[in-house]
């Protein structure tokens, strides 16, 4: 029997490998957060520069009535669940709100980290000691599954927030939701939280950093990858090139390898050649405007009900119904 560790790292493998035997070459971003990656993107969320997390607790503050008249009407019991809830930092607003106004909700944080998790609970007990607080460590649909075969009655809020969506293409997105679409009651809501196509120069300042924090997200992947594989990645040889495209809204993080190199990943047994100014394709970030989101809440079966922005319009939480 495999441990779950040796099957994580043997899917990081097997997608480390299809990745840079790719033309053109792509890693995964989800492999960005490790325990590096999450504290790298703990410093990106504090960047002047990066106003997605900003504008979102904007959002939550000022439409904090709004959204809890939304979920709960007279009283209405509810389940607050949150997909991939990291430290909860903008759904604190909204939990602080509702224990005040006396709502009668529990929150379920998913997130595949024990780890995440345990820190995230540590941290609502102390500062909200009456919040009922059940955390779910597992895939975002088979926690859903769980909860459905246990026939709770309580009406399910999903919340998917910070423009996580934005790391799907298009046709994940959509089976993303369509799937999500199939654990929820006719009831039940979704808000998820989108950035909103805007000055171009604005995105890229975002993705941007001059401080390289940025830069530094994305060449700790090569970093972990070095760790798991005895690599020999040279993370000076490669530059942090990301771009907007204001016609598609896709904005794209790539690594540029600056000259001929190869890279061997010595566990692996296997060597990757780069070409000068070769790149790889390590994440999209999808900007979406409002005729985009109505469309693709449609494609999966959803109705758009509301919708939350900051006073910029940077960003907004869309709340669906099916
Ligand atoms: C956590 C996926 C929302 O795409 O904006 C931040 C990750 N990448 N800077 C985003 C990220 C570069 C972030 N998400």
């Amino acid at each position: 029997m495999e441990t779950t560790a040796e099957v994580l790292n043997d899917t990081f493998a097997t997608d480390v490998i299809e990745g840079l035997s790719s033309t053109p070459k792509f890693l995964s971003s989800k492999y960005f957060y490790d325990e590096k990656g999450d504290a790298i993107f703990q410093q990106i969320m504090d960047m002047p520069s990066y106003y997605l997390t900003k504008s979102e607790h904007e959002i939550f503050n000022t439409h904090k009535q709004a959204l809890l008249s939304l979920f709960s009407d007279r009283q209405q019991a509810f389940h607050l669940i949150e997909f991939g809830a990291g430290d909860g930092m903008k759904t604190k607003v909204l939990l602080e709100h509702f224990l005040q106004q006396k709502a009668c909700f529990r929150y379920l944080p998913i997130d595949i980290s024990e780890n995440v998790l345990s820190i995230l609970v540590n941290d609502l007990e102390i500062n909200f000691p009456g919040l009922e607080v059940e955390p779910l460590a597992n895939e975002y649909f088979e926690a859903l599954d769980i909860l459905n075969e246990q026939q709770r009655t309580e009406r399910k809020i999903i919340l998917f927030l910070g423009s996580n969506i934005g790391n799907f293409l298009h046709n994940e997105a959509i089976e993303f939701l369509r799937q999500m679409r199939k654990h929820l009651r006719p009831d039940d809501l979704l808000l998820i939280g989108f950035d909103l196509k805007k000055d171009p120069q604005i995105i890229l300042d975002a993705y941007n950093d001059k401080e390289g924090i940025t830069r530094n997200f994305n060449l700790n992947l090569l970093d972990r990858i070095n760790a798991a594989f005895d690599g020999n990645f040279d993370t000076s040889q490669f530059i942090h090139s990301p771009t907007y495209n204001p016609l598609t809204g896709a904005t794209k993080s790539y690594l540029v390898s600056t000259k001929d190199q190869e890279v061997t990943l010595e566990r692996l047994g296997k060597t990757f050649k780069f070409e000068a100014w070769e790149a790889i394709d390590m994440e999209i970030s999808q900007k979406y405007s409002l005729s985009n989101i109505e469309h693709l809440a449609k494609q999966a079966g959803f109705e758009v009900m509301s919708n939350f922005f900051d006073k910029n319009k940077n960003f907004v939480d869309s709340v669906w119904t099916m």
